[in-house]
């Protein structure tokens, strides 16, 4: 493989321009000016020159970090997030979050230089030889690979429309060392450049669907509307929230959809999850899907058999009928979707019976009122609650921050704890509740948004993408992370049963000092013990905006295997003796 960082630089001739430039060039003119990635054979002086082009070049020190970045950016600006590896090793530590990202239907494009095709084909030795474009292919919507020049205004576009269009996914882009160093003429190349033409069209519902949704939905005695990080993604916050207040139809929100509209309005069922998913009638999705996170839209979860009908908006028509019925299919992009129901919401609507969202409001404020006597506990070593309830405040103060989060217990409480006050401001595990999102998200939150970004990290979640620390001092981003310490994954307490030295596969070294990690680059790291060194040592890093680290103290004890997730781990049904 060449490098081709000693081929001339078709810059030194007026006339000429090459493929570093080009694919440079064909991402600036489509908005995209920010890479995540990792520099390396061959993709190093692309980096460069592309920082050296005005473009925001982070460079991570893992490559599934930078893919995580790129993923998160994807969802929070609608345009392709852009993570940029060297090939085999580099292609596949992205690989991760390319999957990550198609799997959430958020938009990135993944390129990774690659070997020459005439080496890899004939399976020759070459460096880091892989067929890559093979391998990406099955784990993205789309893949392509480019051999010529002259092809890489096309190739960029084509990415970008596969990446946004339709429901929203990865993409994965296969450059050869050797394109970046071909050369051509300077206007031909500028005249191959392709700028996208409305990337992702609306898709306008049919009419007689609209009809179907409102017939069954005026029927309803019990509605209930289901917020996804789709309604999120989708950016039509005022519609929305229109559409719910309009219509008088309590909410639930999914996880990343919490704040969308505000955690605290009289019509979220948040706090009351159980009994609106048993109770409704007639439930409204919008872009949530019935997979896992909600029971597959049945069993016990979702109260007598035959007890729902479905309306559902999604731009993928497929996704109609995955789990259960859809009684009325909504298939359009969310914004139209809502613009058009919103417009048969007129004098003669009917809100829900004061009978159905009385007795939400009255279980929301009997939980509510549960929850906020274990807020306010002050035990040391702390516990969940009383860490969790001292940042609960601190983002109910600061409502414009961005709440990062991954763990078990520590994303399960933090969750149901920390109420959200607007939209996109709560990043996650996602639908496949992936540890190691961490870092790279809290990077991407600040560098897209230039917000403070407080990131709620179980010890174990940290410790996937914990290097990333020295990213954040060397860019010296407004993050602070919270390390919850309890010594391992999902509690500290474990015993290894068979006698050896070995600690328990889910137990880390005790009271170890995350907040030194900070230290070592430079950052702010505090250690602390009650919620009030807590809050004051978040508040303090919040104000200042400088890299920190809080290692909080956790009881050991406190937590339980898989956080509420514990019924999906398998039993084993053989006694040993
Ligand atoms: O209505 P009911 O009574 O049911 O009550 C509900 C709400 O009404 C109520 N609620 C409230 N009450 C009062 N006030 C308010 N404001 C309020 N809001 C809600 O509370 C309850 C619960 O509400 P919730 O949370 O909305 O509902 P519920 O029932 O939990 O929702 C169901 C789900 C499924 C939608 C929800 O649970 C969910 O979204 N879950 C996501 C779970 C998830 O993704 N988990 C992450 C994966 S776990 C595991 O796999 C881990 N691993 C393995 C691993 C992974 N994941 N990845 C990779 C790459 N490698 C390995 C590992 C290694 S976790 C893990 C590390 C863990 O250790 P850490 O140290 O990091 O973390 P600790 O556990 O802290 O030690
Ligand atoms: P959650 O995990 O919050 O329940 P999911 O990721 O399961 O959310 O669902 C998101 C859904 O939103 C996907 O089915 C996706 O196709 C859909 N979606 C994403 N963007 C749009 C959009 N602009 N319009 C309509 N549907 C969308
Ligand atoms: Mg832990």
């Amino acid at each position: 493989m060449n490098d081709n960082s000693t081929a001339p630089a078709a810059t030194e001739t007026q006339d000429l321009t090459d493929g570093f430039h080009l694919i440079i060039d064909a991402l600036k003119l489509n908005g995209l000016n920010t890479i995540y990635g990792v520099p390396g054979i061959p993709i190093t002086d692309f980096g460069r020159m592309a920082q050296a082009e005005g473009m925001r070049v982070i460079a991570f020190r893992h490559e599934q970090n930078a893919g995580n970045a790129a993923a998160i950016a994807g969802y929070l600006t609608k345009k392709p997030g852009i993570c940029l590896t060297v090939s085999a090793p580099g292609f596949l530590n992205g690989l991760t979050a390319l999957a990550h990202a198609t799997t959430n239907c958020w938009p990135m494009i993944l390129i990774s230089g690659s070997s020459e095709r005439e080496i890899v084909d004939l399976q020759q030795g070459d460096y880091e030889e892989m067929d890559q474009l093979a391998i990406a292919k099955t784990m993205c919507k789309a893949a392509y690979r480019v051999l010529h020049a002259e092809d890489i205004g096309i190739a960029v576009a084509r990415a970008i429309r596969a990446a946004v269009s339709g429901r929203p996914g990865g993409v994965y882009l296969d450059l050869p060392a050797k394109l970046f160093g071909q050369v051509m003429d300077a206007e031909k190349g500028r005249k191959s450049l392709v700028k996208v033409i409305d990337p992702a069209p609306r898709q306008l519902p049919a009419p007689e669907a609209v009809d179907r949704a409102v017939n069954l939905l005026k029927g309803a005695k019990k509605p209930l509307i289901i917020l996804g990080k789709g309604a999120s993604y989708a950016q039509a916050d005022d519609d929305i929230r229109a559409f719910v207040e309009k219509s008088g139809i309590p909410y639930l929100p999914m996880s990343m959809a919490k704040g969308l509209l505000p955690d605290d309005h009289p019509l979220s069922a948040g706090a009351a999850r159980s009994m609106a998913l048993q109770e409704a009638d007639v439930v409204v999705m919008v872009g949530a899907r019935l997979n896992w996170l909600l029971s597959h839209g049945k069993g016990k979860q979702w109260g007598a058999p035959g007890s729902k009908k479905f309306i559902q908006i999604d731009i993928e028509p497929k996704e109609m009928d995955s789990n259960v019925e859809i009684a009325a299919p909504l298939v359009g992009d969310i914004g139209s979707v809502i613009e058009a129901l919103l417009a048969r919401i007129g004098s003669d609507w009917k809100v829900p019976s004061a009978e159905w969202t009385g007795a939400l409001r009255a279980k929301v404020e009997t939980n509510v009122g549960k929850m906020a006597a274990k807020l306010r506990n002050n035990n040391t070593p702390m516990d969940y609650h009383g860490a969790l309830g001292a940042l609960k405040t601190i983002i109910k103060e600061r409502p414009d921050a961005i709440l990062v989060n991954e763990g078990a217990n520590t994303l399960d409480f933090a969750r149901s704890i920390i109420d959200m006050y607007k939209p996109r401001k709560r990043l996650d595990v996602g639908t496949w509740g992936v540890m190691g999102i961490g870092m790279g998200t809290a990077i991407a939150a600040a560098v897209e948004t230039g917000l403070p970004v407080l990131a709620i990290e179980g010890d174990s979640a940290f410790g996937f993408s914990g290097m990333e620390v020295e990213t954040i001092c060397r860019y010296n981003l407004p993050v602070c992370i919270v390390v919850f310490n309890n010594n391992g994954i999902y509690r500290g307490t474990d015993v290894n049963t068979n006698g050896s030295t070995d600690v328990a596969t889910t137990v880390f070294v005790k009271d170890a000092r995350y907040d030194m990690m900070m230290q070592a680059f430079g950052g702010v790291g505090v250690n602390a013990t009650t919620p009030d060194e807590l809050a004051r040592a978040v508040n303090e890093a919040m104000d200042s905006g400088k890299p920190t680290l809080i290692n909080a103290v956790i009881d050991p004890n406190a937590g339980t295997e898989s956080g509420r997730i514990g019924n999906l781990n398998p039993q084993s049904v053989v006694q040993k003796k």
